[in-house]
């Protein structure tokens, strides 16, 4: 009989939602919330990803196992702590970047930073650049906050930082960056190198939220 941990794992990889919100239930008598996504359920999408690239996992196994990730989320997320006293921190302007799907690592990025003071504009996935740039506008954001999972999505991002300097607006808007196909060093020397204003890379939420804090101090 599997573990407790074990299990939650196996659900994610399984894609099976049934009986998914008991362990989750047992599984808050023991950790924080937050603990269990990164943890246990991170874990088992760790796995999903390296069986999809090695071939042996096929697409709508992979689309279960995302929809359990995000009802499992969505489940904990009312027991996630929030800073009560500190709203209003600054505005981030949030999406996945054009011709990409992925979103459940920006979803993240969304709760942990909203939970944290912060009010979060998330305008969903495959967003073009003119619509992210009209309406950090329209909700007068103070950071823009791309997220991609794809190699091209990296390409995408760099002709997003390039449209802003063309627009002339790169200083006004410090920008966030992560997703898996992204490094450090492509973002913070490569794109920095091009981008008139600062662009910085996360390599997951908490990150996200230290220069989130750094960018409005
Ligand atoms: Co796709 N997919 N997928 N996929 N998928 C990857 C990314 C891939 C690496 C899988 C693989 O081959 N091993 C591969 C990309 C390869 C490449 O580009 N070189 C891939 C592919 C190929 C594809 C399709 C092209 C497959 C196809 O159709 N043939 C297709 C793309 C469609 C498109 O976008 N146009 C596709 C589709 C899908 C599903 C729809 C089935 C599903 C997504 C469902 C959804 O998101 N709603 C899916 C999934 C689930 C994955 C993997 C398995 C898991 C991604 C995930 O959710 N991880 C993924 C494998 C992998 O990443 N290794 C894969 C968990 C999530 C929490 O992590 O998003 O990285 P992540 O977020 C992290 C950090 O990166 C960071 O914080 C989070 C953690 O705290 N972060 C930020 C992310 N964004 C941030 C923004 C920030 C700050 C931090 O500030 C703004």
């Amino acid at each position: 009989q599997l573990s407790l941990w074990d299990r939650l794992e196996k659900r994610i990889v399984d894609g099976e939602m049934n009986g998914m919100e008991d362990d989750l239930d047992e599984a808050l008598n023991e950790k924080k919330a937050l603990e269990i996504v990164n943890e246990h359920l991170l874990a088992g999408m760790k796995v999903v990803g390296d069986l999809f690239g090695s071939g042996e996992m096929q697409l709508p196994f992979v689309l279960k196992s995302a929809e359990v990730m995000k009802s499992a989320v969505a489940h904990l997320e009312p027991h996630m702590e929030k800073a009560e006293d500190d709203a209003g921190k600054g505005r981030l302007l949030l999406a996945t970047v054009k011709g990409d799907v992925h979103d459940i690592g920006k979803n993240l990025v969304d709760i942990i930073i909203s939970n944290n003071g912060y009010d979060v504009v998330n305008i969903g996935i495959k967003q073009p650049v003119s619509t992210i740039l009209e309406t950090a506008e329209e909700h007068k954001a103070d950071i823009i906050g791309m997220s991609g999972l794809l190699v091209k999505s990296t390409v995408i991002m760099k002709e997003n930082l390039e449209e802003m300097n063309s627009r002339g607006i790169s200083e006004k808007y410090p920008v966030l960056l992560g997703g898996a196909a992204l490094t450090r060093s492509f973002v913070e020397e490569d794109l920095s190198d091009i981008f008139e204003g600062e662009v910085r890379y996360a390599k997951d939420a908490f990150e996200g939220l230290s220069l989130m804090d750094q960018f409005m101090a």
